[in-house]
């Protein structure tokens, strides 16, 4: 591999010649986004080599694991994000030049990094190599030309579906598409400076981007593209933007399209929903990590999975394994219930064949993965094992007794347990170092969130190999400490709380629930709780009753509804009924009846109440909660909190969770607020440190 002296042009980029080629290394760890050092580098050197008869051609690099991650986000809403030469200038200077500018790709160029490369007259990228304009996750669109030129280098419709989808494609792929001109086998370097003398040899120079200046129209392909768009998803706004981006490139010339994508992009990267969209892509990447961990601490290899009980939990978390490639084994008390676990196992597998997602190859191999047994001894071997059966004390004791008894020394004890205490369940093993809690939202291979319940003996080994095997199968692990309901679940509390006082003070479950998914909850809390089976939490309320403070105020609408046999969706009624086989929600003047019974008892006088209040209420009271837990140090992070609710809860993505809400709000308002309701209605709402301090 030829190894040439490299000159800096700014801290990030350096230049370098070999016989007659410029190499322009980009170098600024960790993803070599495009911050304002790495553009002026980049313009810099792309002027020294224009200028320097003895250069024939110009091959653009990445040091370390990649291309470019693209522009540098954490550099956005600041004045380096503005700093000249801006993405735009740079690749104005690229196109602008006499002599052939080549891109040589590896691991992935992204965003504004496949926008840099679609800027230079060729790109060459390993067989590896991952290209893409993600920019929609973000909330965003392809802001440094890719929506004008993507669609003049591989035609509007792959183009704008790459983009929409914020799919991603590799080297031979990437080359079928026309996207690059080369898979590079062996070093990407010394492929890049062949190329490009054979480029220099042919004595031409094209820019099949630039070239194509006026696109086919293509509104009827436009049209269909945005007919299959969901109006719903999290980043609706930014691939309708970047739609009208991409039609703009057949309709007019490419500095027209550049400055049309610019005015949209502008919009887009000052509006709430990207930033709410740019803080959970950070803050997904924040959880994983656990504060304080000792260096020397590493995650052990797990490769087999014992689970216990398979029912609707236990069979949801053995396919989160096996559709990862982990062996499972998955026991049950009787070949009964071990059948009943399969046949949805074999089900859910249908349903996602059926919808085109899986091939019957594909699912025999996960099932492969699956084996069961009635017998215990089956688990001796496992390095981890999930407890899934009854959420309850006695049951979760007796099978850890018997796991400890079992499984070899080192293996991990788990509990599915939603929000009992995990430190009580590890206190019946010899080992309770090995104990934690690996709570999975239903249904389990389905839902990213997973809450990591560290115990206070919980060995910070385990912890790290729990952290690390959450990211193999899939899922978005956050670490939280042991308390009732944890984080998730803990903040559901107030939640409902709040809801069950607004029904007894006049609204009705529909209209909560609908001004609740009108501000973006996936689902209103009582159609929820009614998914969720009522039950579990009447079952947890009646637990905790001894606890329960007389001096504050206590809703029995739930308590009641559960009284009468209506436990949700699983009978058929609780805060809605359903129709013989169906799961949508209808109003039921029984329910209605049961609220005015509570609101009477009560002698609450029922009052019209507004949309606006509902939301607020129930969003303060998350709020408030959650800042209670940061103070009691369950949840090692704030932004940890908006990941739980946002994957796990159906926050609204676009929003950036409860306690990034919060800050859209203003600290001070949201405190203002809450101390009215104190004020209003006692003790539900006092006011954590936490919250306090956060009021500059
Ligand atoms: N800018 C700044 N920091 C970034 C970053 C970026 N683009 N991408 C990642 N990071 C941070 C990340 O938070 C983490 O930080 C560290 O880098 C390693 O990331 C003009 C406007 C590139 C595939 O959407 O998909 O270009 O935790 O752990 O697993 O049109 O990061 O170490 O402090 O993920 O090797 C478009 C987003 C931007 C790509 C690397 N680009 N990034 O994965 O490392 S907008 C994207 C990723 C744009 C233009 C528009 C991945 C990765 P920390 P990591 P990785």
């Amino acid at each position: 591999m030829i190894q040439p002296v490299f000159q800096p042009c700014s801290d990030t980029v350096s230049y370098a010649q070999v016989e007659h080629i410029a190499m322009l290394r980009i170098d600024n760890p960790p993803v070599n986004g495009l911050g304002d050092t790495v553009r002026a580098g980049l313009y810099q050197g792309v002027e020294r080599a224009q200028s320097d008869s003895s250069i024939k051609a110009i091959v653009i690099f990445g040091s370390g694991k990649m291309f470019s991650g693209g522009a540098d986000i954490r550099q956005f809403n600041t004045p380096k994000a503005n700093a000249k030469p801006m993405l735009r200038q740079v690749i104005r200077k690229i196109t602008e030049m006499t002599k052939p500018v080549i891109a040589a790709i590896h691991g992935t160029a992204l965003g504004g990094g496949l926008e840099l490369a679609l800027g230079c007259h060729y790109r060459v990228a390993t067989d590896e190599a991952k290209l893409g304009l993600p920019e929609v996750n973000l909330g965003l669109l392809p802001g440094g030309g890719g929506t004008q030129r993507l669609p003049r280098l591989i035609g509007v419709e792959a183009a704008a579906k790459m983009i929409l989808n914020a799919s991603v494609v590799k080297g031979q792929r990437a080359l079928d598409l026309g996207l690059i001109d080369a898979v590079i086998k062996g070093d990407l370097i010394d492929g890049a400076i062949d190329f490009a003398k054979g480029i220099v040899a042919k004595g031409e120079i094209t820019h099949p981007v630039i070239d194509q200046r006026h696109l086919v129209r293509s509104e009827s392909t436009i049209a269909a593209i945005r007919g299959s768009l969901n109006k719903k998803a999290r980043n609706a706004r930014a691939q309708s933007a970047a739609l009208d981006c991409v039609a703009y490139a057949g309709q007019g010339d490419i500095e027209a399209g550049l400055d049309y994508e610019r005015s949209r992009f502008e919009e887009l990267v000052s509006g709430p929903e990207s930033k709410s969209l740019r803080h959970i892509f950070f803050a997904e990447k924040q959880a994983l990590k656990v504060d304080n961990l000792p260096p020397e601490v590493q995650a052990s290899d797990i490769r087999s999975v014992g689970i216990i009980g398979a029912g609707t939990m236990g069979s949801g978390i053995a396919m989160a394994f096996a559709n990862a490639g982990f062996t499972v084994t998955l026991c049950e008390l009787n070949q009964a219930a071990l059948d009943r676990g399969m046949a949805a196992i074999h089900k859910n597998y249908d349903i996602t064949a059926a919808k085109g997602k899986l091939t019957q190859q594909d699912i025999q191999k996960r099932l492969d993965c699956i084996k069961t047994s009635t017998d215990m001894e089956a688990l001796s071997g496992a390095d981890l094992v999930i407890e899934a059966v009854f959420e309850d004390m006695a049951v979760k004791k007796s099978v850890f007794t018997e796991l400890d008894r079992v499984c070899k020394q080192g293996a991990i004890l788990a509990s599915n347990t939603s929000r009992l205490d995990v430190n009580e369940i590890a206190a019946v093993t010899r080992r309770p170092q090995d104990v934690i809690g690996l709570h999975f939202f239903s249904p389990a291979n389905v839902m990213k969130l997973l809450e990591v319940v560290r115990g206070d003996k919980t060995s910070n080994e385990v912890i790290a190999t729990c952290m690390s095997m959450a990211q193999k199968i899939g899922k978005t692990p956050v670490l939280v400490g042991v308390c009732e309901g944890f984080v998730g679940n803990r903040m559901l509390t107030p939640y409902w709380r709040e809801a069950w006082f607004l029904l007894e003070e006049g609204a009705s479950p529909q209209q909560i629930d609908s001004a609740l998914t009108r501000f973006g909850m996936a689902m209103g809390p009582l159609a929820m709780a009614d998914l969720a089976g009522l039950d579990i939490n009447w079952a947890t309320r009646k637990r905790l009753a001894p606890t329960r403070r007389a001096d504050l105020r206590y809703s029995k609408v739930a308590d009641r509804i559960c009284e009468a046999g209506r436990f949700g969706q699983k009978t058929g009624a609780g805060f809605y009924k359903y129709e013989q086989g169906s799961r949508t929600p209808q109003p039921d003047p029984a329910v209605d009846d049961i609220i005015r019974a509570c609101a009477n008892e009560a002698g609450i006088a029922r009052r019209s109440i507004s949309d606006d209040e509902i939301v607020e209420r129930c969003m303060l009271a998350l709020i408030n909660e959650a800042c209670w837990i940061l103070q009691e140090g369950i949840a090692q992070r704030a932004s940890d909190i908006d990941v739980v609710y946002v994957n796990g809860y159906g926050f609204p993505a676009w929003r950036g969770g409860p306690l990034f809400y919060a800050e859209t709000i203003g600290w001070g308002v949201v405190l203002d607020k809450i101390k009215q309701l104190e004020r209003a209605q006692g003790g539900h709402w006092t006011v954590s440190r936490d919250l306090t301090s956060r009021v500059n």
